[in-house]
């Protein structure tokens, strides 16, 4: 390769590999686009999981070309401008190997370009959503409309939901060493150990824990949220897909930690409707037992399971932790 004519090839070069880079980079994207994306996880069972698998695959999209172009230029790099030990020949060198303002240019706003963009859109896409299935804390600053709404009246005991009424249905996580319960304010409080969920509904979490850190992660409905004793968290999502989805504890929270899941159900809204009465009613009994309904809970030793329950001859819910007390009989 004469210095003469190297401009020149290289120059070509470099229109073959930006032709070549857009052929690879659009087909690709095509092929992903519409033969993978479609199936990524976590799914398309709920609105935040939906939104989450578009984000991923716009970002995926992205990134793509990206990756081919690097592969591109590593391939002429190693195959095309090598060159030989024997031709003792400068492979870069000279004033244009030092600056070229060309390059320069277009790779700081190319660069900066992508970055910011997937900043921006990193913040909306967090924020959009009703804060895209995760954790608020217990003030939400994107919420559904009627979440307030529902969410007092379930305090007050007057709270209801009927299907076809595009109402929030508010459901609370009571995390605990180790397993989720679940309390249904709009259904007399009652406590339940399965997660069910009507279809095509706006669902409101109310996470909280009786005794240490812990967090609800419902992987397929895109919902996490952290479980704190004494705190409200609060997540959003909208069920739009029937099916079955699991729950796992997503903070290390003792011994049995790894043992802290269960699986849960999306059902028809006639369903849910059915399980939510018949297990009210079933649970009557026991739901008149349980300290009425809170949206916290306030850890304490002295109970047989942090304080929850009250157990008799020690006052409930007592910040002071007495090890060893009397357990309920
Ligand atoms: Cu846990």
């Amino acid at each position: 390769m004469t210095p003469e004519n190297s401009l020149g090839t290289e120059e070509n070069d470099f229109r073959r590999i930006v032709f070549t880079w857009i052929v690879i980079s659009v087909v690709l994207d095509l092929i992903y686009w519409f033969a993978v994306g479609p199936h990524v996880p976590p799914g398309r069972m709920t609105s935040t999981a939906k939104d989450n698998q578009l984000d991923f695959n716009i970002l995926f999209v992205i990134a793509l070309p990206v990756l081919v172009g690097v592969w591109e230029w590593l391939a002429f790099a190693a195959f095309r401008w090598n060159v030989k030990r024997a031709d003792k020949a400068e492979s870069v060198g000279g004033e244009s190997a030092r600056g070229n303002k060309r390059t320069e240019v277009s790779w700081i706003v190319i660069t900066s370009v992508v970055v910011l963009f997937l900043a921006v859109f990193g913040t909306v896409e967090l924020y959009a959503g009703n804060g895209s299935g995760g954790g608020e804390g217990p003030n939400p600053i994107q919420q559904p409309a009627g979440a307030v709404k529902a969410e007092t009246a379930a305090i007050a005991g007057t709270g209801s939901w009927s299907p076809n009424s595009n109402e929030v249905l508010p459901v609370q996580v009571i995390a605990q060493q180790w397993k989720f319960t679940y309390r249904y304010p709009t259904f007399g409080g009652f406590e339940s150990s399965e997660l069910i969920l009507p279809n095509d509904t706006q669902i409101a979490f109310n996470v909280t824990s009786l005794d240490v850190i812990h967090s609800f992660w419902a992987y397929q409905l895109e919902v996490k949220a952290d479980a704190n004793p004494m705190e409200n968290n609060v997540a959003f999502t909208k069920t739009e897909q029937l099916g079955s989805f699991e729950v796992r504890c997503s903070e290390l929270c003792g011994i049995w930690h790894g043992a802290m899941f269960n699986p849960g159900k999306v059902v028809s809204q006639s369903d849910f409707m059915n399980w939510a009465t018949s297990t009210e009613s079933k649970n009557a009994t026991n739901t008149k037992n349980l300290p009425p309904f809170a949206w916290t809970y306030v850890p304490d030793a002295n109970g047989a399971a942090g304080g929850y329950y009250p157990d008799g001859g020690v006052t409930p819910y007592s910040t002071v932790e007495i090890y060893g007390s009397k357990q309920p009989s």
